[in-house]
């Protein structure tokens, strides 16, 4: 059923674990969507952005929502975990990004697919691979041949698997 979707989850805000697990159980929870499978939680140093470490994760769903309608519901879960945005990359209680449909590029000002800097956040490309490792990114090819390249940057898996 539908698209292969993968959403990346983020948070540095509160109780961030806490966050994360329970978008988890929010997209799981989503109709017209099935949640197919979620990496682990992993500790990582912020990139392009102050305050505390992010707790992130990465889930693959499976969806008969257009790219704009999914990207709605993830904004709706965003603002129900009381998600502010004073200023670009502040601290969040909840960040949900749409990283990939399935083969779908889309480039407007409301929704960029492939998330546009996914191959260089070791936060994106470790989780993702954790759940495919043969993933491939449209228009840049294998998401595994970028991870060499975010290699300084801190990450430390929290929870199993
Ligand atoms: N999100 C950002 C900017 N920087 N750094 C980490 N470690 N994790 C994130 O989720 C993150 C970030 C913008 O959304
Ligand atoms: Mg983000
Ligand atoms: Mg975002």
């Amino acid at each position: 059923m539908g698209k292969t979707a993968y959403i990346g989850i983020g948070s540095n805000l509160g109780d961030a674990v806490g966050e994360v697990k329970r978008a988890m159980e929010a997209l799981e929870a989503l109709p017209l969507s099935r949640l197919e499978a979620s990496s682990s939680l992993f500790r990582t140093a912020p990139v392009d952005a102050g305050g505390d470490d992010f707790i992130n994760a990465v889930v693959q769903l499976s969806s008969t929502y257009t790219a704009h309608e999914l990207l709605t519901r993830l904004q709706e879960i965003e603002a129900a975990a009381g998600r502010e945005r004073p200023y670009r990359n502040a601290p969040r209680t909840l960040d949900l990004d749409l990283l990939l449909y399935g083969d779908e590029c889309i480039d407007m000002p409301t929704l960029q697919v492939p998330h546009p800097r996914m191959t260089e956040r070791a936060f994106v490309l470790i989780p993702l691979l954790q759940l495919d490792p043969f993933v491939s990114i449209p228009g840049k090819g294998p998401a595994h041949e970028f991870v060499a390249r975010v290699s300084d940057q801190r990450i430390s898996k929290i929870s199993a698997p």
